[in-house]
Order: structure tokens, then sequence, then C-alpha cells
């Protein structure tokens, strides 16, 4: 009896402190997610998607994944010269209240360096986004290496009118 009524107690304690900031990463929701494996070496990948605050101002500050040694938060600028460079973002990509912040190619995104393994088509992998306040937020992320800089702006209204061929996935 004794033990039942621990175990419960401890139980209860377990729930309380895992459950308690699932209400924060609740604000957060990834969206439209994809990860280009680059080249044939395959040294390097990048995950793009779109993060959806529902919450309070909040800031990526970190992403983990065991496909690669490294992952890093990654922007793309110009440097004096005119030419684009990613540059690794230390203090994370600011994501305001209430509002979408897209990762996408030339701009911010996930960067996977020294791969693991090479995902191909068909397959995802696990990726962990930190952020300050909502805390752990874990995607899956599809492998998609065809699909085109852009997709991701598209008119959606005009979607399904047309016969697009090699199938949007959704
Ligand atoms: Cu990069």
């Amino acid at each position: 009896m004794t033990t039942n009524t621990l175990f419960a107690a401890a139980s209860a304690a377990f729930l309380a402190m895992v459950s308690a900031p699932m209400a924060f990463a609740a604000d957060i929701t990834v969206t439209d997610a994809y990860l280009r494996v680059s080249g044939a070496m395959a040294k390097s990948a990048a995950a793009f998607m779109v993060i959806e605050n529902h919450g309070a101002e909040d800031r990526l500050i970190d992403a983990r994944s065991d496909l690669a040694q490294k992952v890093e938060l990654h922007t793309h600028l110009q440097d004096a010269n005119g030419v684009m460079k990613m540059i690794h973002v230390a203090e994370g990509f600011p994501i305001a209240a209430g509002e979408n912040h897209v990762l996408q190619r030339g701009g911010d995104h996930v960067m996977f360096l020294g791969l693991n393994s090479v995902p191909v088509a068909g397959e995802s992998i696990s990726l962990t986004l930190t952020f300050e306040k909502a805390g752990d937020v874990t995607i899956e992320v599809p492998v998609d290496n065809e699909r085109m800089p852009d997709m991701g702006k598209m008119d959606h209204s005009t979607m399904g009118h047309g016969k697009m061929k090699g199938g949007a996935s959704n």
C-alpha cells in the first residue's frame, strides 16, 4: 500500500514535471519542413520550414540531430563584394509573437555539417529545435532534393487547377 502510494505520488510528480513545458511548446508549430542534401558528396545538408508562433515572442536558439556531427543555425548575407555567404548565427533567430518565421533557401536555415549518414528521398530525419521559451520541439523532416526554391511562396489558391507532375506531397 505504501509502495503504491509512493509510486502514485512519484508518477504524479513526474507527469507534472514533463507536462509543464508542453504548454509552451504548444505555442510553436512547425510546418512544411524539408531537408535538402547537398551534392553527390553529401557532406552537408540544410533544413527549411515554416515556424508558426501562436504565443509570445520567442527565439530559436539551438538545433540538434543525430544526422550530423554539427548542427548550426545559419543565414545568408551578402558580403562587401556582393557575394552571398552562409554565416553561423550564434544568437539564433527571433520569432515574433503571433507570426511565422520562414527558414528558406537563400535565407535562414538549419545547417547539418559532417553527415553521419546520407538520407535519401522517402526518408526523414529527426530534428530537435530549442526555443528560448517554448523549449524543445522535435520534428520529423522529410528529404526533398527536388523542391524548387520558391515552392513555399507559391500561391496555393491556384494549386489543384493545374496538372502538377511529380506530385506536390500535399
Ligand atoms: Cu548553411
